[in-house]
Parts: C-alpha cells; structure tokens; sequence
C-alpha cells in the first residue's frame, strides 16, 4: 500500500481541526459540513477491517437518522451486518482525531502493525446513504480512500440503513449454507414480501395502516416493496404519507418516529382520524413507532419500543407453546434505562420472562440480545428486532409436529425468523411483523393498548455547555459525574410518587437527555423540568 497515495487523497477530503470527534451511540454524527474528513478516515479504518477479517466485506452507511437535514453521519457495519466491534470505535476515533495527512498515514500503518493486517491482501467495501443531498460527497470521500488502499468499493446508493445491514450480510454469506438473501436491493423486497405471506397463512389483515415515512429515504422503499406486495393474500392496506424525498429540508420535520415519541402527539400532517391505524419511521427506517387516537376517548395513544417488544415477546411465547417447545429454547427481552417501568413489570411479572438492562445504543442491546435462543431487544424509541439464534431455527424446520396446530405455529416461527431483520432494527420489517401479529391475535389497537398501562413519562432534551462533562454508570440509570449532580437527582426523585428518573449525554446530537417518570402526568412533567434544571447548572450552561 502506497504511503503517498494516501496523503494525497487526504488531501482532498481534510478534517475540519477544532473538538475531538468521537464514535458515538451510532458512529459520527454531526453537521454534514465536518465529515467530509471524516468519513474519508472511516474509509480507511474500513480499509483495515476488512482486511483483518479475511476480506469479508465491511458496510459503511452514511446517515443521521433521526438528527434535522443539516447534519449527518457515518458508520461501520460488521460482516455479519452488526454495528461495528466496540474496540475497533477507539481505532475509528485515533484514525479521524489525526492532526495532519503525514500523522493520518502513519497512525494507518501503526495500527496495520498493531492489529497484524496483511496490507497486502484484498478487502471490501460496501457503501450506501440516505437522501441527504450532503451524503454525495461523503460517499466520494469514502470511495476516494478505498481506491488509496486498493480496497475493492461498491456503492449501492440510496438504501434504508437495514438494507445496508441486510447486503452486509448476503455478500459475505453468498453461497454458504448460513445465505442470508440475494445480495440486492430486489433480494431484500422478495424476501421480506414472501416470509410475510408465509407468517400471514389463513389470516387476514383487518383495517388499514398508514405509514408516516419522515420524508426520510423510508417512502421510495416502502413504495418499491408494495409494488410486489399482492394484498388479496394477506388483506393489507398500506397507505404511505410523508413520502417527500425531492425537499430535503423537510426530512423529519413535524413528523416520523422521533417527532411522535419526543412529542407524544400525531405528525399535524396528515392528520390521522380518530380510530386509523397509524405507524411512522424515522429519517432513515430503522425505527416504528405505532398509533392512534383512540375513538372512544379522543386521546392520543403511542406504542413505542416497549409496547412493540412485549407484543413481539408475548405472541412468540404462545406460538411456543402451541409448538410444544416451551422450556426448549431461553426467550429473553433487552431494554434500556429508557423503557417504561410498567413495560419491564408485565415482561417480568406477566410475560414471566427475563429482562436485560443495557446502555443506549443498538450495539449494545443487540450484543445482549444475543445471549438467548430467541432475544427480543427494542429501545422505547422504537428502534429494534427480534433475534433468532441458528439452533432456534434449526429447531423450527427440524421438529416434528405432533398436530396440525403444532405444525401451524412452527411455521410461523419459521417465517417470523425470515420476515424481521436479523441484522438491526428495521422498521419496515418490523412493520409487517407488527401486523402479523395482531392478526394472529385477532387484536385491534384497544386490545394492544390495554396491555398494560403506561407509567407517564417525559423526555426531555436538554442544551448545556459541555455535554461530555455527563459521565454514567449503572446502564446509564446513574450519572457518575459531574460530582454530585447526582445526587440532586435523587434528592429531587424523592419529592415525587412512584418516580424514576436519569439523565446522559446523548451519542447522536449535542445535547443531554433527560427521563423521568411518575405516578401522574403532571408528577412526570414537573420531574423531568426539574432534572433538566439540575443538568443545565451543572452542564456549564448552553
Ligand atoms: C441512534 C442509535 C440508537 C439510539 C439513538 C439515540 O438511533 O442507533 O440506538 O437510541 O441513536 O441515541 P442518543 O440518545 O445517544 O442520541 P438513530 O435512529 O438516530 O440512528
């Protein structure tokens, strides 16, 4: 590998000098005008994963998801389509923080030595963005420091970042007996399209759902599915809004999954008629959030992340059970220090299932949920998927049924395994997952709804000075700096009944959040108020 070949192509993409980047919860994130640099470096430490892993291809989207249209951002999927391993994140960091392109070029073959990388063996990239008109010349900085280290690029442009994750995948099974998929983007509708009739055998699907896609890169794709898509098998009637991609600057403004969850309220366009069935993605499809104003009522009512995870849990509970393999296999759900009490008490105490408490951030939750035949992990946020371990699926095509209902429920095990991305969250599979289970169920959203009840809760997002002065501990229920902030918290928590509430450095924006929740919504309202206070004096002020 070229040293000088190296320095010039940095030369084209600098970094802009000033705060240390960091990896954060989902890679880089920032303004879109500071990662032109970066991203270039990422190409390069990508250079030098896939050759550590013997030429598997690395994935590399650009996106900032949920982040205003302004910013945006990179990060590294591994092999296997699952976020990129955690020790390589301070490698990641090394590489971009470089203060020049000769310091870059050396701190790359530092590291090549360091991790015994053969600079001489072939290694893969695969790319795909979002629709922020900024990822254009992100991807160029990525493809520019491939052609600098020889690194085979292929840039399948506009995807969904759990397309990209499922491309990830099928490239590097391609041919193995473990073939995830046809490695294109037609592979991952047909897939998708044929698991879901398979799921939805001898049920039908009852009302409409209207899908809010943030005007985010979501729209096109769910229209390219439903092209394929025949609703005389399955009865379903999906009505996509929000579809804009051609205005960027209305990427998830007013609408998509973070706006409903933040807001708690509908997207004030369209507006859903009490009863609708309503869903919305995020900026870029990786996360659902369901639903509805109840007509009875005329009160909103969400179901986010938690809501979303115990009805994944609980049908795949029953349709063990109809298999007969209750005590088989360990079902297990993973949460964060986000998910509502009341969500963790029915899984605990209902489901009577395991639960699991872990940091923010897919990575880790996705790492947890891998310690269970079938792991089910979700953020309330509504970013998450179910996963099902090689023995599971072995065990669904391999038991034979002892009745017709056995045979039925193993199949649709089977199916679910095939529909829900087992890469990353992925909201548009976790979509049609949604309503095949509440078709199974019989269920309309009242019955969904009356679960459990939901403790109120408030999220709040809080600007101060210097944000990385908030340290955690305990999966970020506990801050262990600034020194005694937290205890304020917990003098503060005391006041009110029922009450929980944390707060942490956000990975993805320049800004702290704050959670709480109480015994009633005002109680919720005035808690988080208060913490956010206590974080904004100890933050150093915005
Ligand atoms: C990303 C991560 C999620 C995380 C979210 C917010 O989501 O993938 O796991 O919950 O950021 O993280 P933070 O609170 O640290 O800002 P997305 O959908 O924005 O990619």
């Amino acid at each position: 590998m070229d040293r000088n070949a190296i320095i010039e192509a940095s030369k084209k993409h600098d970094i802009v000098p000033g705060k240390p980047y960091k990896y954060g919860t989902a890679g880089f994130r920032m303004a879109a005008d500071l990662l032109e640099g970066v991203t270039f470096r990422v190409g390069l430490l990508s250079a030098l994963r896939t050759r550590k892993l013997g030429g598997q291809a690395i994935g590399v989207m650009v996106t900032a998801s949920h982040n205003p249209a302004k910013d945006n951002g990179v990060k590294i999927v591994d092999p296997m389509g699952d976020m990129l391993e955690q020790e390589w994140e301070v490698f990641a960091t090394d590489l971009v923080n470089c203060s020049s392109h000769e310091v870059l070029a050396d701190t790359f073959f530092k590291l090549a030595d360091q991790l015994k990388v053969d600079l001489s063996s072939s290694g893969k990239v695969i790319a795909g963005r979002d629709t922020r008109p900024s990822g254009i010349t992100l991807v160029q900085a990525l493809s520019d420091a491939c052609a600098a280290t020889n690194t085979a690029y292929v840039d399948y442009k506009i995807l969904t970042t759990p397309q990209l994750h499922y491309l990830t995948r099928c490239v590097n099974t391609e041919g193995l007996p473990s073939s995830y998929g046809e490695t294109s983007e037609a592979g991952y509708y047909k897939k998708l399209n044929s698991a879901f009739e398979r799921a939805m055998r001898g049920k039908r699907i009852s009302g409409s759902v209207t899908v809010d896609c943030a005007n985010g890169v979501g729209g096109p794709k769910l229209n390219e599915l439903l092209k394929i898509v025949d609703p005389s098998k399955t009865g379903i009637d999906c009505k996509v809004v929000n579809d804009d991609v051609l205005k960027p600057e209305i990427l998830n403004l007013d609408c998509g999954a973070d706006f409903v969850k933040t807001r708690q309220r509908a997207p004030p366009n369209p507006k859903p008629q009490p009863g609708d069935r309503w869903c919305s993605l995020d900026g870029d499809a990786d996360r659902l959030i369901y639903y509805w104003v109840d007509p009875d009522t005329s009160s909103f009512f969400m179901f986010d992340g938690d809501r979303i995870a115990t009805l994944a849990a609980s049908f795949i509970a029953d349709l063990f059970r109809a298999a007969g393999l209750e005590g088989e296999l360990r079902i297990g759900v993973v949460q964060t220090a986000y998910a509502n009490g009341a969500s963790t008490k029915y899984i605990e105490k209902h489901l009577q299932l395991p639960v699991v408490c872990t940091p923010t951030g897919v990575k880790h939750l996705h790492h947890a949920a891998c310690n269970f035949d079938i792991g089910v992990y979700f953020e309330a946020n509504g970013h998450g998927t179910v996963l099902f371990s090689p023995d599971a699926m072995q065990l669904f095509a391999k038991k034979a049924p002892q009745s017709p209902a056995q045979k039925d429920a193993l199949e649709t095990l089977q199916a679910l395994g095939e529909l829900i991305n087992q890469t990353v969250g992925d909201a548009i599979s976790d979509m049609l997952m949604v309503e095949v289970i509440l078709a199974h169920k019989g269920w309309g959203l009242k019955d969904w709804a009356m679960t459990y009840q939901d403790l109120p809760n408030r999220l709040v997002r809080v600007e101060v000075g210097d944000k990385d002065l908030f340290q955690t501990t305990d999966a970020e229920r506990k801050l262990s700096h600034p020194a005694g902030a937290q205890d304020e918290i917990d003098q503060t928590v005391k006041k009110y009944t029922n009450a929980r509430s944390f707060a942490r450095a956000s990975g993805t924006e320049n800004a702290c959040r704050v959670y709480a929740e109480a015994a009633t919504r005002s109680e919720a309202d005035d808690l988080a108020n208060k913490v956010a206070l206590i974080v904004k004096q100890y933050g150093g002020g915005a």
